[in-house]
């Protein structure tokens, strides 16, 4: 599973901890699930942008990318996403492959020397035709500026149109969602250009093997982060057959998070660079939408930035991560409204989950001795409808998962919360403690194994409050997986602390 590398020409922001978040969700699921998972994030710290940057603060851009790479390591820690891999593009490993990824271009004659001129691009990274530019501005409205002929090594982009469209024929799940499919597919079949993949016009970057007065385009050097992640070439020199060695394991299954403005890199230029390098292509593409702030773009001219660490100070990391994947359909664009945020963590984690929590707990440690019951009568059928309910999650939740509609897997928890609550009031344990303590016990047992079901499939969102729900309920630290779904229950006789509130409402801004 992999994010973006992100720039390091400005500071962090929601936008970021959105795919950090959704990707450290997808891993830590699978994980869950019993899988082996690779989750790769990292900075993205060449290019003329960051160059320019360094240059307005008066540093060198080595100190710019090492204080702002730091900065993209502590919006990680702070939002609790667990990368096993952060690439730097000034690693040197890193660096490494980029050259070997270049040679073998070369050596498969997909590269070549021309010159270029145009239009370029800073904020974007990217080169755009004068059919493409809108009112002199980028399609993306960011300034262009000519550049004037330089010499230049290009990419045989367009020896790729026919073979692009016949792999993504033959692979309909590569890119998603639909609509962004349609719309790759548009663009490729509109004719590809050869890219220029190399500048001469600044320094900070990776040298072109063998004509060091050129840099490697940022993108390529960008790209190539995915493998370099994997180790990527393997032994220096890396033979072929050294490199699919390493690439095995994780590459056929990897899976690109992005946002829908770098996806054409993402599905364009880098499976014909792959195919070119003849390695295997990633197993997926995935292309989520765009945040804007109270709907305005995002942007620092704007001052209306939101730094995610802000939110995790005042609210907590896990209604940050919740209401992120909770609020928009995963691959549609979201607003962030700081309103909606606490309506929404209010209602689906205090009202609902915590608030049924809170409320079977207490009974369970009052009235049986602070302990879960042992003497549990016969299930109704709406026992067993609620029961039923439960075990069904996982199914559900693996679904939406596997084609990353993270809303989705979030709305199958928060019914089924729903749905319990809707139980406890019918069944009214408080009043069964006079009447039939025994019936009181098993309707209490019913929600604890809900509840159960519940955290242990909410733990890739709320890490730390799953658990400390899973701690009130006495499950062991090692019936925590999946796995234990079916395998694992509540323990009659487990003793049990009185519990305490896990989520704290919060005032309206
Ligand atoms: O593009 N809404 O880096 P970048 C949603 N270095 N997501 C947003 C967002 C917003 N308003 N703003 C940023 C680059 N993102 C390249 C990538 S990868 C080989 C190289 C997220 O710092 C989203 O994932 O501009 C987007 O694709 C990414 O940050 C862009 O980060």
């Amino acid at each position: 599973v992999t994010t973006p590398i992100y720039y390091v020409n400005d500071r962090p922001h929601v936008g970021h901890a959105y795919t950090s978040v959704a990707c450290d969700v997808l891993a830590r699921y699978q994980r869950l699930a019993g899988r082996e998972v690779l989750f790769c994030t990292g900075t993205d710290e060449h290019g003329q942008k960051v160059e320019e940057a360094a240059r307005r603060r008066g540093i060198s851009p080595q100190e710019l990318v090492d204080e702002v790479s730091g900065q993209f390591r502590e919006l990680a820690e702070g939002l609790e996403v667990e990368p096993d891999r952060f690439v730097r593009t000034t690693d040197q490993g890193h660096q490494r492959a980029v050259r070997h990824l270049w040679r073998r271009l070369e050596d498969s004659g997909a590269i070549y020397l021309g010159s270029y001129e145009g239009w370029y691009s800073i904020r974007d990274e990217c080169y755009y035709a004068e059919s493409e530019l809108v009112d002199g501005r980028a399609p993306t409205g960011s300034e262009v500026e000519w550049t004037a002929k330089e010499p230049s090594y290009f990419f045989r982009l367009s020896d790729y149109e026919g073979r692009l469209l016949r792999y993504y024929e033959d692979h309909p799940d590569l890119i998603a969602p639909e609509s962004r499919r349609n719309e790759v597919l548009a663009f490729v079949r509109g004719g590809l250009r050869d890219l220029s993949v190399s500048r001469t016009s600044f320094r900070w970057g990776v040298p072109v093997p063998g004509d060091d007065g050129h840099i490697v385009y940022v993108w390529i050097d960008a790209l190539a982060n995915y493998l370099s992640a994997l180790g990527y070439p393997g032994t220096e020199g890396g033979a072929p057959s050294g490199d699919d060695a390493i690439l095995d394991r994780f590459w056929p299954t990897a899976l690109h998070v992005v946002g829908k403005d770098i996806l054409r890199f993402h599905a364009v230029y880098w499976p014909a660079l792959l195919m070119a390098a003849d390695l295997p292509l990633p197993r997926r593409i995935f292309a989520h939408g765009w945040w804007t702030i109270n709907g305005e773009k995002m942007s620092k001219s704007e001052g209306n930035v939101v730094d995610p660490l802000r939110l995790v100070d005042k609210y907590g990391v896990d209604p940050t991560r919740f209401y992120l994947m909770a609020d928009v359909v995963f691959g549609s664009d979201g607003d962030f409204s700081r309103e909606r945020m606490v309506l929404k963590v209010n209602a689906n984690l205090a009202n609902e989950v915590g608030n049924l929590c809170q409320r079977t707990l207490t009974m369970v440690v009052k009235n049986f001795d602070g302990a879960v019951p042992v003497t549990i009568g016969q299930y109704t059928q709406d026992d067993r409808a609620m029961l039923e309910s439960a075990s069904l999650l996982r199914g559900k939740c693996d679904e939406a998962i596997s084609t990353q509609k993270i809303h989705r897997y979030v709305e199958h928890l928060v019914a089924v919360v729903w749905e319990t609550n809707q139980y406890i009031d019918r069944m009214e344990p408080w009043v069964l403690r006079k009447t039939d303590p025994e019936r009181m016990a098993t309707v209490l047992f019913v929600i604890m194994e809900i509840l159960r079901a519940v955290a242990i499939l909410y733990q890739p969102l709320i890490p730390g409050s799953a658990s400390k729900i899973l701690d009130q309920l006495g499950v062991p630290a090692s019936d925590r997986s999946f796995a234990h779904l079916k395998s694992g229950s509540i323990q009659p006789g487990t003793s049990l602390a009185k519990p305490v509130i896990i989520f704290p409402r919060f005032d309206l801004p």
